[in-house]
């Protein structure tokens, strides 16, 4: 499958992120995602410097090899390139997508949004997919208001590329998030603060696989027993 392919089938987008879990602990917690059925994973370092975002990206690749699972380094699309990642996640202030695409013409990218007019924007600027959240406050982005989920519906009938929901979601409010018109997810702390990060990801896996409000309802009792 080649990485567009692969990010269209993508359904759960997490991050390892630094801010949560130790560097050290990248092939563990890597592996636990792979197991779980992460379809995308992310590294995210804001308390490293660049060249250790860097090793975390090369260790990571090494690790990937030979699974469909997608690679996406953030921030960096420099270190991306390097450490072979398969693309490049962006926020608002992170550049310019179009000049960033002719540098870089083989990384998927993504691009932050936080508002339906950012999105369509995104999308227009060559994006290959956009986050948009937050839809609840979350302590992983400190201080960035949520965004709620009204918007949601509107948006996958406006925005033809993948839409990651991000922002607070938990196993726990994923039904309503998918009520609300979300096909794909990114959580963070609701994976990496789990006590088990396989099935964790596995119970979440499952509720964005189910075909009918009737599944979502019947994987959520299942997941209780
Ligand atoms: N961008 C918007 S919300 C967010 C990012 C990186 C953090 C999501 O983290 P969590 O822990 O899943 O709420
Ligand atoms: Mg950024």
């Amino acid at each position: 499958m080649n990485t567009k392919a692969a990010l269209a089938a993508a359904r759960l987008y997490t991050i390892f992120d630094t801010g949560y879990v130790p560097s050290e602990s990248l092939e563990k917690i890597l592996s636990d995602l792979l197991s779980g059925g992460a379809d995308i994973i992310q590294i995210r370092a804001k308390n490293l410097p660049k060249r250790d975002v860097l090793q975390l990206g090369k260790r990571a690749r090494s690790l990937l090899r030979g699974y469909s699972t997608l690679l996406i380094i953030n921030d960096y699309a420099d270190v991306a390139q390097e450490s072979g990642a398969d693309g490049v996640h962006l926020g608002q202030e992170d550049g310019d997508l179009l000049q960033i695409r002719s540098t870089f013409p083989t990384l998927l990218i993504g691009r932050s949004t936080h508002s339906l007019q950012q999105a369509k924007a995104a999308e227009q600027e060559g994006a290959d997919y956009i986050g948009f959240g937050p839809l609840f406050p979350t302590p992983t982005k400190a201080g960035r208001p949520a965004i709620g989920l009204g918007d949601l519906a509107e948006l996958h009938r406006t925005v033809q590329i993948p839409v990651f929901a991000i922002g607070g979601i938990k196993y726990h409010n994923l039904p309503q998030v998918l009520a609300a018109g979300a096909r794909r997810v990114v959580l963070v702390s609701g994976i990496l603060q789990a006590a088990n990060i396989v099935k964790e990801c596995q119970r979440i896996k499952a509720l964005l696989q189910a075909e009918s409000f009737d599944d979502i309802r019947k994987a959520a009792q299942d997941s209780l027993c």
